[in-house]
């Protein structure tokens, strides 16, 4: 199935007379404040944030899956669902694999599909957390940081394969996340296994294509409970730095421990130019992959507050780091929790590029906690979905992606494409 032009643009002229009321007042008012609305406009129209291939089908969990109808088969329908989430939004323009969850038999033919729907393919992830049929050694204890030397080479011949795969579909990134680590007290020597960590790593980086970069993710528990290997940032930080310029961190919003200070994380690690990729999604306990923006909205503005800082200081070498949505859940329609991701993260990227970061560091400056938080707090309060409303329209998107995605019945037609009970490959 495909969004047709005529279907976006009847759509858009429904809306289009109250559209033009709220986002002419906004700009208005902003404007008032010194705030350049088309340079924001344009920005947020430039923001793509790249789907993975595991979102599009009904996330399990450790108890059980509720598979949704209708959801893809293969490779080539969830290219097909991003393709529609694309056409609704004109902000999902990417695709993030997972191999070997999906192993593109044809590269060519997956590429040109891909194309047919104007979306690119983003950093490619490594698999060393699962058993597979055709391995010859177990992941139990681990894969990169296994005691076993067999076993480590396995896990980095699979990082290399990887990087074959992407190259062969124009992806200029690997993403590793590794489940390595011990559930008890004295199970794993600590050092022993971060060495052998890093000398894995050192293989897979001699490896990388030099325009290529790699991403290193950290998380602190699960499914190894007692400890894991990369478990925080400057364990990522300090493995990254090691291998060298095309290494970088990536942080997941999920995989922090209650309570930390993520935003600061991200500002120590743009100060050093080394955040590389940026999973979203919200929670309220652990990694709980819940829809971005559902739970802590004021946090993940405060993280845009750095990140917009970050990227807009010219000081910093830091990269435009790699955006992806890394939420998976057993509740709604995976497209329609989609579109509901990229909006939030759209919202908390405009209402920090809102902020007038000149005041902000003159209070900072002056130690003025108050007039800072007014600063900061007045931005996360404006209803800034004109401003997307606005980039969507100019970009030929729908003014309201979800609410056009309900009206053409989309996850039904797939249901008759698809039938009730696919399910997809993956988690
Ligand atoms: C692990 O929890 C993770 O965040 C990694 O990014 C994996 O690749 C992804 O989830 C899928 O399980
Ligand atoms: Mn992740
Ligand atoms: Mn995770």
């Amino acid at each position: 199935m495909k969004i047709e032009k005529y279907q976006i643009d009847q759509h858009n002229y429904l809306y289009e007379k109250q559209h033009e009321r709220k986002f002419n007042f906004l700009a208005e008012t902003l404007e008032q404040e010194g705030i350049n609305v088309n340079t924001i406009v344009t920005k947020l129209a430039d923001l793509q944030i790249a789907i993975p291939s595991w979102a599009l089908g009904t996330g399990g969990t450790r108890f059980g899956r509720f598979s949704g109808a209708g959801e893809p088969r293969s490779l080539e329908e969830k290219i097909e669902d991003i393709g529609l989430l694309h056409a609704l939004n004109r902000s999902s323009g990417a695709i993030s694999l997972h191999i070997p969850w999906d192993i593109p038999e044809n590269t060519d033919a997956i590429k040109s599909l891909a194309s047919s729907y104007d979306i690119v393919f983003d950093a490619v992830n490594s698999n060393t957390f699962q058993d597979q049929k055709t391995q010859n050694y177990s992941y139990k204890f681990g894969s990169l940081s296994h005691s076993q030397k067999e076993v480590r080479q396995q896990a980095v011949n699979h990082n290399i394969e990887v990087i074959k795969y992407g190259e062969m579909l124009g992806s200029k990134a690997l993403t590793v996340w590794l489940s390595d680590g011990s559930c008890f007290p004295a199970q794993q020597n600590f050092k022993k296994a971060l060495q052998r960590t890093l000398d894995s790593l050192q293989e897979i980086y001699a490896c990388l294509p030099t325009d290529w970069q790699i991403f290193i993710e950290y998380k602190p528990y699960e499914p190894n409970f007692y400890s894991t290997v990369i478990q925080d940032w400057g364990t990522s930080f300090l493995l990254a730095n090691k291998l060298g310029h095309q290494a970088y961190t990536l942080v997941d919003l999920g995989h922090h421990l209650p309570n930390t200070n993520i935003e600061q994380i991200v500002a120590t690690l743009m100060m050093e130019g080394k955040l590389g990729g940026f999973h979203f999604n919200d929670s309220k306990y652990g990694d709980d992959d819940l829809t971005v923006g559902s739970i802590k909205p004021y946090q993940l503005f405060l993280i845009f507050n750095e990140l917009v800082e970050g990227m807009e200081d010219k000081n910093t070498q830091n990269p435009v780091p790699a955006w992806m949505i890394d939420a998976s859940h057993n509740v709604k329609d995976p497209l329609e929790d989609l579109l509901q991701s990229v909006e939030a993260i759209k919202i908390a990227y405009a209402q920090a590029l809102i902020i007038n970061r000149e005041m902000l560091w003159e209070a900072q400056d002056n130690n003025d906690a108050v007039k800072a938080q007014e600063i900061v707090q007045s931005a996360f309060r404006t209803d800034v979905r004109p401003l997307l409303a606005e980039a969507r329209k100019r970009s030929s998107a729908a003014l309201s992606p979800l609410d056009l995605f309900r009206k053409l019945e989309v996850r039904k037609r797939l249901v008759t494409e698809r039938g009730k009970l696919a399910i997809a490959t993956g988690l």
